[in-house]
This record gives C-alpha cells, sequence and structure tokens, in this order.
C-alpha cells in the first residue's frame, strides 16, 4: 500500500507504433483505473533491448510512448510515469531474481519461443530472461494488481510464483500480485486476419491502426476491413471480422452490442465499415491532437520524467534494499 491505496504497475515497450489494439486493450484501461490505485506506468527501455534497436529512434520512440501515456489522460502528478532504464533497481533486483528462477521455468515461456524463432540470428540471454526484468518491474513496487492483456498471462504467473518462492524462504517480503485483464477490447484483431491479434510488429500494415494514423487513412484500412460473405451485421463467433468491427465500434463508442445489431438491422457492410472508420477517428483525432501540443512542453516533459524518476527510484529503493539484506549482502556503511 502507498499512501493507503493499493498499488498497480504496468508497462508498455516503445517499440514500433502504438496500434488501437494497444488503445483499446491497454492504455484505456489504465485511465479508469488511475484513480483508484497509486500507479506505475512504465515506459520499459530495458526491455526493447533484447530485440536489436537502432539508438536514436529508440530513444525517440521511448519520448514518444511517454507523451502518449500523458496525452491519453494519465495525469503524471497523480501517476508515475517514467522510463525503466532511470531507474537501476529494476536491473539489480533482476539479477537476484535471476538466481530464484529456473531454466526450465524460462523454457515454457510462450513469448520466449515466438520471439526465438522471429530473431534466430539474435537469441540472446536477455531474451531469455525477459520474464524475471518483467517479474522485477512488478515486485520492486510491492504490486497489487497488473493490467494486462491475456497474452501476458504466462508471465504474470511466473512472477507469482517467483514472489512466493522467494517468500517461502525468507518470509513476508514481496506482495504477490494479481493480474487485471480489461473487459472492453481485451482484445483486437487484424483488420486482415481476424484470426490474429492487432500487433505493432504485424509487416502488412493494413492489418492495423497506428494511433498516428490520419483519418483518410484510418478510413481506408477500414473500408479494406476483412469481413465474409454472410452479409449481415451479427456478433457471433462464425463472423469474426464483423465481430471484430463491431467491438472496436463498441469499446469507442459505448455501446453494446446488441445496440450495435439494432443500429445496423437491415444494412450492409458498406455502412458499418465508415460508421466504425468515424467512431475511431473520433477517439483518435482528439489523442493525436493532445500529442502535438505536449510534444512542444520540452521543459514541462522534462520536469515530469526527472520528477517521476525520482519517485519511483524511492519506493523501488525500498523493496531493493529489503531484498538485499535477506539475501545476506553486507550492510551499506553510512
Ligand atoms: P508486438 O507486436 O511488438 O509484440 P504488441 O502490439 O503485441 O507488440 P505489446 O507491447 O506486447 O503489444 O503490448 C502492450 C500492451 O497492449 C499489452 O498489455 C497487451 O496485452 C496490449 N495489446 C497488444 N495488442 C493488443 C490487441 N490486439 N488487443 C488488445 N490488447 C492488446
Ligand atoms: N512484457 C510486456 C511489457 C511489460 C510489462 C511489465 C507489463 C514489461 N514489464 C510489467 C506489465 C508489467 C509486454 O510485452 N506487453
Amino acid at each position: 500500500m502507498i499512501n493507503d491505496k493499493k498499488v498497480l504497475f504496468s508497462g508498455m515497450q516503445a517499440t514500433g507504433n502504438l496500434t488501437l489494439g494497444n488503445y483499446l486493450g491497454a492504455l484505456k484501461n489504465w485511465i479508469t483505473l488511475s484513480d483508484e490505485y497509486e500507479c506505475f506506468y512504465s515506459v520499459v527501455d530495458m526491455h526493447s533491448i533484447t530485440v536489436r534497436q537502432d539508438p536514436a529512434t529508440l530513444r525517440k520512440r521511448a519520448r514518444a510512448l511517454l507523451t502518449l501515456y500523458i496525452a491519453a489522460g494519465l495525469d503524471p502528478k497523480k501517476n508515475c510515469i517514467y522510463y525503466q532504464s532511470h531507474v537501476s533497481g529494476h536491473a539489480e533486483l533482476a539479477w537476484i531474481l535471476n538466481c530464484f528462477t529456473y531454466m526450465g521455468e524460462l523454457n515454457r515461456m510462450t513469448q520466449f519461443k515466438d520471439k526465438s524463432s522471429k530473431h534466430a540470428d539474435n537469441i540472446n540471454a536477455g531474451l531469455f530472461t525477459y520474464p524475471v526484468l518483467m517479474a522485477s518491474d512488478i515486485l520492486l513496487y510491492q504490486t497489487d494488481v497488473v493490467p494486462v492483456g491475456i497474452d501476458q498471462m504466462q508471465h504474470l504467473e511466473l512472477t507469482r510464483n517467483i514472489a512466493e518462492r522467494f517468500n517461502n524462504i525468507y518470509g513476508d517480503v514481496f506482495t504477490v500480485p494479481e493480474a487485471y485483464i480489461g473487459k472492453v477490447g481485451a482484445k483486437i484483431m487484424s483488420l486482415q486476419d481476424p484470426a490474429k491479434k492487432m500487433s505493432k510488429s504485424d509487416e502488412n500494415p493494413n492489418g492495423s491502426i497506428y494511433l498516428m494514423d490520419d483519418p483518410d487513412t484510418i478510413m481506408r484500412k477500414f473500408k479494406r476491413a476483412v469481413t465474409d460473405s454472410e452479409g449481415m451485421i451479427c456478433y457471433r463467433p462464425e463472423q469474426p471480422g464483423v465481430k471484430n468491427l463491431i467491438d472496436i465500434y463498441c469499446a469507442c463508442t459505448g455501446k453494446t452490442p446488441q445496440e450495435v445489431e439494432r443500429e445496423f438491422a437491415g444494412k450492409g457492410y458498406g455502412e458499418l465499415k465508415p460508421a466504425v472508420g468515424e467512431a475511431v477517428i473520433a477517439v483518435l483525432k482528439p489523442l493525436q491532437d493532445e500529442v502535438a501540443r505536449l510534444s512542444q512542453e520540452k521543459s514541462y516533459l522534462d520536469g515530469i520524467i526527472k520528477e517521476n524518476a525520482e519517485k519511483a527510484n524511492y519506493y523501488a529503493m525500498k523493496t531493493l534494499r529489503k531484498v538485499q539484506k535477506k539475501v545476506g549482502f553486507p550492510e551499506r556503511i553510512r
């Protein structure tokens, strides 16, 4: 607990351009949670280098992501928004937790299997121990809840196992975190292949709506979205393309799938698609304007970055010192 509130931690990688899936499935949920919890939202740049990055691009994207967190509505005075690499405790705790994690556990991680097949020329040890760094992110702040997509559940389970293992040996050191999976927009699918999730690393840009896409591009992508030959607007698994469009429409307008079915009864895909496009533009346009405005406020952003890194560091150090003492590192002489 911090200030009598439960602690929430989440993070995103600054790799690629964020998609509507990232926004509706993650960022938008964060905003609804930010009053109830003491929140830490990190730009996890240390995770990003498990895959080779161009330094200038990574730096630019990390700043853009941090700006986006704020533009999307996370108040940086209330929420601790910071770069993971500015708080050395993440790496220090990760080393310790590496010594409490088994090779067999890491070998089972599906994200590792996926990423190592995609980057066969660079299967580095960081990619393998990625989940331990993620566990450190979470445990460092004595986190109670972690809002993540379903794809991250396996990493969260591992985090809980590591925390419990450590607590069994040394007493109650870590809070054992719970996952928080949002209801709306839990999984947005690709517009070109509704069996695949919308992903920022998809090679086909037509499958994803990027948060910075202009209105014409958004409209064009929706008009080209893959549907089916049923010709009716029903919310059911047999029509995954249409179902995905309805999910997006609902997430952007607050309507329920049943309301949408009624709204489009007797109408065709030619009417549904532009309506979804308009709804998405109405959500993204103000976000894009705010990103543009904030990006100009250099010294304001720099101030936030500094202040929040100090705040994160304060809480991180509290946990880290406790852990170091438990495992037997010698006391510091002041
Ligand atoms: P990559 O393609 O690089 O693996 P990604 O687009 O899948 O990236 P992540 O960085 O892995 O995104 O995820 C950031 C957050 O966004 C996570 O909480 C994840 O669950 C959520 N998320 C990603 N894609 C979607 C999606 N299509 N629908 C809903 N949530 C998503
Ligand atoms: N692995 C996550 C990003 C991530 C994260 C975290 C999420 C890194 N550390 C801690 C929640 C909590 C991803 O790829 N989406």
